[in-house]
């Protein structure tokens, strides 16, 4: 049945083999799938990831905070290969249910906690070591609105346009034209914001910028869902494209984004960078 005839039936069933690439790692359940431990390292946070938009936000703020001398934030990274199903072991659920990169295990205070959600890491670090958020109350709300609009607005631009645009099995016209116009509009809700002021939360640089940009970025920078930079006439945003620049050029920035990537499975120290062939800044 082509998708134009298609009639949803009355109790909907699960078809394990859709054609889609992500058919074999993706099951409407959730929970454990098979016992296994996550590794541990010796620094205060053991930050279980990969180098996706999600994954790199988080690496981002660490190196961020290490470069501006918070020596507290020494972290290990870990790969998990969701391709492969690291995200369902039992260790990988017990510190986030919800079975997706990243995930946090912060043990620097008495009791170890566990975080979920890219977001909720961002906030967590920011606060605790007082940076990258604005301390006054008008500052912070503005910072909190852009970071909550980057994660309310993601899901449109990866599961949406990305999944319809470059992974479908099948080119759905509508599905595609639906989040094509949304990703453009999000564009320009960024465009707008960063011709008035330098960052989004304002004249600083903070987790909302850190949160957006890899997103944001990667799809300016035609990193990310095959020919979509051209498809979306991207370089019309010139606005996001000065300021992806602008933080491209940040050191930290570039060692954030190449972890637990290829070129750094695991991140353990500083020194780990200098083993990269092209190392990053700073
Ligand atoms: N809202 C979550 C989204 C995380 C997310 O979607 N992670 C993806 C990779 S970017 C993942 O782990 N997918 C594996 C799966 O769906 O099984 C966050 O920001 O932390």
């Amino acid at each position: 049945m082509s998708d134009a005839e298609y009639t949803p039936p009355a109790v909907w069933t699960w078809d394990p083999s859709n054609g889609g690439p992500f058919a074999s790692i993706n099951r409407p359940t959730a929970g454990a799938q098979s016992e296994r431990e996550l590794p541990l390292g010796e620094h205060p946070f053991q930050l279980y990831s990969l180098g996706t938009p999600n994954g790199q936000k988080v690496s981002i703020l660490f190196e961020e905070l290490l470069e501006a001398g918070y020596s507290g934030a020494e972290y290990d990274a870990w790969l998990i290969n969701i391709g492969t199903g690291d995200q369902f072991g039992s260790g990988f659920v017990a510190l986030n249910p919800n079975s997706k990169i990243p995930a946090l295990l912060d043990r620097s205070g008495p009791q170890p906690i566990r975080l979920f959600e890219s977001g909720a890491m961002l906030l967590h670090l920011a606060e605790k070591f007082g940076a990258f958020i604005p301390a006054d109350a008008a500052g912070r709300a503005e910072c909190l609105s852009w970071l909550m609009w980057q994660m309310g607005s993601a899901p449109f631009i990866g599961g949406g346009y990305g999944h319809f645009y470059h992974y479908a099995p099948v080119k759905i016209e509508y599905a595609i034209n639906r989040y094509a116009m949304e990703v453009k509009r999000l564009f320009s809700v960024a465009d707008n914001r960063l011709k008035e002021t330098r960052f989004l939360a304002g004249e600083d640089y903070t987790i909302a910028d850190m949160a957006a940009w890899p997103w944001l970025g990667n799809l300016t920078n035609g990193l990310a869902y095959g020919t979509t930079r051209e498809f979306l006439q991207l370089h019309e945003y010139e606005a996001v494209g000065r300021w992806v620049e602008e933080i491209m050029a940040r050191p930290a920035v570039q060692r954030g984004r190449i972890v637990n990537t290829a070129k750094m499975p695991e991140r353990h120290s500083r020194a780990d960078f200098d083993k990269v062939e092209e190392p990053a800044a700073g």
